[in-house]
């Protein structure tokens, strides 16, 4: 793979302060959790309209659970990948660094990443429609079928669907974290999706270096500073290296003007 950072864009990144990471299902496809469109995605039966909406769950419950549970062993199955670990040494080198996800799976958190703001819930839990109680996946992968509560309301995944509004905290972060930013990396999302797309554009008018990292072109590409094109768990972790280096080079010549 030839990714090219340039060695201002290295500079660049590595003496900001405030770095932020978005990131889509692409950064877990290396995990083995299938994105959500294109031709391994996971909506290659259903279009995400189909499934991920009330109205589709209140119509046959069923098949959307099926469809969650079916996702929710894959998840507990997998592992964080080098993209995820990769993004947790990142957080280490600055004072500010936030990682803003779309992702439902939980591996930026598992890898070892502190601040991670979701947008669209957590797979890993649930709760009843009618009165709010919570239930791990233990509790409903426990039961065939719709899983019910103790109330008798219906339990649904903790994620959010379309015509929702996103986690109200989580977001505001989120947009603080977008504007905030020096640097803000755009990984692994076809960047369709909105309010979270709106993230990148947001924090490059606010006057961040936007970098995209991403297999493919999205329609964000001719907007980003940078396209960095390969998988994320290939290129992460070459971004991290690079910066990791200058990083010493730069203390090896403030050691050496002291010294003089
Ligand atoms: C790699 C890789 C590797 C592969 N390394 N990369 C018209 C215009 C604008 C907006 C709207 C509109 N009509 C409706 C809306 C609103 C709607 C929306 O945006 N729709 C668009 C699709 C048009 N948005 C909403 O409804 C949101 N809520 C909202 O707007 O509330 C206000 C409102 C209130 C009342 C009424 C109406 C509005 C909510 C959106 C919720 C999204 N939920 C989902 C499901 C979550 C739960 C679950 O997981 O089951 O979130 S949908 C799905 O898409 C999931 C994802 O987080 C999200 C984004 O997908 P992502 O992550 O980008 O994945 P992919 O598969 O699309 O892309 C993967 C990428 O990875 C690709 O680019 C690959 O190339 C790349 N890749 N391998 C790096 N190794
Ligand atoms: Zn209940």
């Amino acid at each position: 793979m030839n990714v090219s950072c340039p060695d201002d864009v290295v500079a660049r990144l590595a003496t900001a302060e405030r770095v932020t990471a978005f990131t889509g299902a692409g950064i877990s496809a290396e995990s083995g959790v299938p994105t959500f469109r294109g031709p391994d995605g996971i909506w290659g039966k259903f279009k995400p309209e189909e499934l991920a909406n009330m109205s589709a769950f209140l119509r046959n419950p069923a098949l959307v659970w099926e469809w969650y549970a079916h996702r929710k062993k894959i998840i507990a199955d997998v592992q964080p990948n080098a993209g995820h670990y990769a993004l947790v040494r990142m957080e280490r080198l600055y004072p500010k660094f936030a990682v803003i996800t779309q992702n439902v799976d939980n591996l930026h958190r598992r890898a070892g990443s502190t601040v991670v703001h979701e947008l669209h819930g957590n797979i890993e839990r649930n709760y009843c429609v009618a009165c709010g109680e919570p239930y791990t996946n233990q509790d409903v992968l426990a039961r065939p079928g719709v899983p019910r509560c103790r109330c008798g309301g219906t339990i649904r995944p903790d994620v959010v669907w379309f015509g929702e509004l996103l986690p109200e905290e989580e977001w505001d972060l989120s947009v603080r974290a977008a504007e905030s930013a020096d640097v803000f990396l755009s990984i692994g999302t076809s960047a369709v999706v909105y309010p979270a797309a709106a993230l990148p554009s947001l924090a490059k008018r606010h006057g961040a270096f936007l970098i995209e990292v991403n297999p493919e072109p999205t329609p964000m590409t001719e907007h980003a500073d940078l396209f960095l094109q390969g998988p994320s768990g290939q290129v992460l972790p070459l971004l991290v290296d690079a910066l990791e280096k200058f990083r010493l080079r730069a203390g090896d010549s403030a050691e050496l003007s002291r010294e003089r």
